[in-house]
């Protein structure tokens, strides 16, 4: 009885908590497969307790499979997903590699969970500076409107992955111990010049695009628009986006502008209220006793935190707030999870 699951890139930074978010989650789970390339083939992991070997990913790994939880990269999902979909499996794939196609529904469960209903196999989990941004917003922009959004990222280095997270601690180690820095990774794999991120801002995530905006803040604006206008009658919401590298480990932190549609009515008090009313939402916004969102305290938390919200006192009815939350965990291993667990409850898992 239950499903079998499989979670592919299992050894990752996302993929361990892909693993412990499963654990936790209400899916009966009957076998669970762990998959990642053929440098981890024959390790074991362990899931309830249980050594379970990992496997390396191939086609025929999803037989028998009814969900895949996928975070081993675009280009692996690009090729492994429509093989297990071909097999029958339900696939949530953290990777961006599926999340603009139309018939692939982008999802916040506390946001567009009836967007699941549409599925054909695959269902995106949007990148991690999108979600929590998604999190906090969805209430104001329920109760008030959203005409414009001005985001500003503090990104931690694990959203880059397990080997970015293990650079920005080395370079911190040989900063502290005089020698000098060395950086192969940030601020993006794959690209000509690398910087150190220890001690560092790098306003680079992801490859610099010929438009002059980062791949990430691409994402930001083209993703929250999926999301949020997916519901038709919505008017357009202009997004702009700077996305920086920040010397943190874990926990995204977001310094957000926006412009509300109800200026008569939208209020700080009722923005707190409407955000601490939402679930998944975690109000935290007490500046006389210094109390607001912190990377050190989201950390290890699946919920989005909000503070410092106040009005822009130059414009009515615009406000800007910040925003904190786990990127591993709401910003993909939980969100990932928290779908199939979704899934699971309507019976939606099964491809048409
Ligand atoms: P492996 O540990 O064997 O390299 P992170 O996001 O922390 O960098 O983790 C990436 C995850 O994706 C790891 O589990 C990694 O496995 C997995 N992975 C990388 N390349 C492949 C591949 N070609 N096939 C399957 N899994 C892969
Ligand atoms: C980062 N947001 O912090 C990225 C990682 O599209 O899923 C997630 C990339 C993605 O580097």
């Amino acid at each position: 009885e239950g499903f079998e699951v499989a979670i592919l890139g299992a050894t990752g930074a996302v993929g361990t908590r892909l693993i412990q978010q499963l654990e936790q989650s209400s899916i009966p789970v009957s076998k669970v497969r762990l998959l990642a390339s053929s440098r981890s083939a024959g390790k074991t992991l362990q899931f309830k307790g249980q050594d379970v070997t990992v496997e390396e990913a191939k086609p025929e790994s999803f037989e028998g499979v009814d969900i895949v939880l996928a975070s081993a990269g675009g280009s692996v999902s690009k090729k492994l997903l429509p093989e297990a979909v071909k097999r029958g499996a339900v696939c949530v794939d953290n990777t961006s590699a599926f999340r603009m196609e139309p018939d692939v529904p982008l999802v916040v469960p506390e946001v567009n969970e009836k967007a699941l209903y549409n599925h054909h196999g695959i269902i995106a989990n949007p990148n991690c500076s999108t979600i929590q941004m998604m999190v906090a917003l969805e209430p104001i922009r329920r109760a008030f409107g959203l005409k414009q959004i001005i985001v500003s990222t503090y990104q931690a280095a694990s959203g880059a992955g397990q080997s970015a997270l293990n650079e920005l601690k080395q370079e911190a180690q040989d900063f502290l111990d005089d020698k000098e820095m060395k950086a192969e990774i940030f601020p993006t794999k794959g690209d000509k010049k690398h910087y150190p991120l220890a001690f560092n801002l790098l306003p680079q995530i992801d490859v610099l695009e010929d438009n002059l905006y980062s791949h990430e803040e691409w994402k930001m604006i083209h993703e929250t628009k999926k999301i949020m206008l997916d519901d038709m009658d919505s008017p357009d919401i202009k997004v702009t986006a700077t996305c920086v590298r920040v010397p943190v480990p874990i926990s995204h932190g977001e310094s957000i502008w926006i412009d509300t549609v109800d200026h008569e009515n939208a209020s700080v008090e009722k923005i707190r209220q409407a955000v601490s009313d939402f679930p998944g939402a975690v109000l935290q916004d007490d500046p006389a006793n210094q109390i607001y969102p912190q990377p050190i305290n989201a950390t290890g938390k699946r919920e989005t935190f909000v503070g410092r919200i106040r009005p822009d006192l130059e414009n009515k009815g615009a406000f800007n707030l910040w925003v904190v939350s786990d990127n591993l965990l709401k910003g993909a291993a939980w969100n990932t999870v928290q779908i199939a667990e979704r899934l699971v409850a309507d019976d939606l898992v099964h491809v048409n």
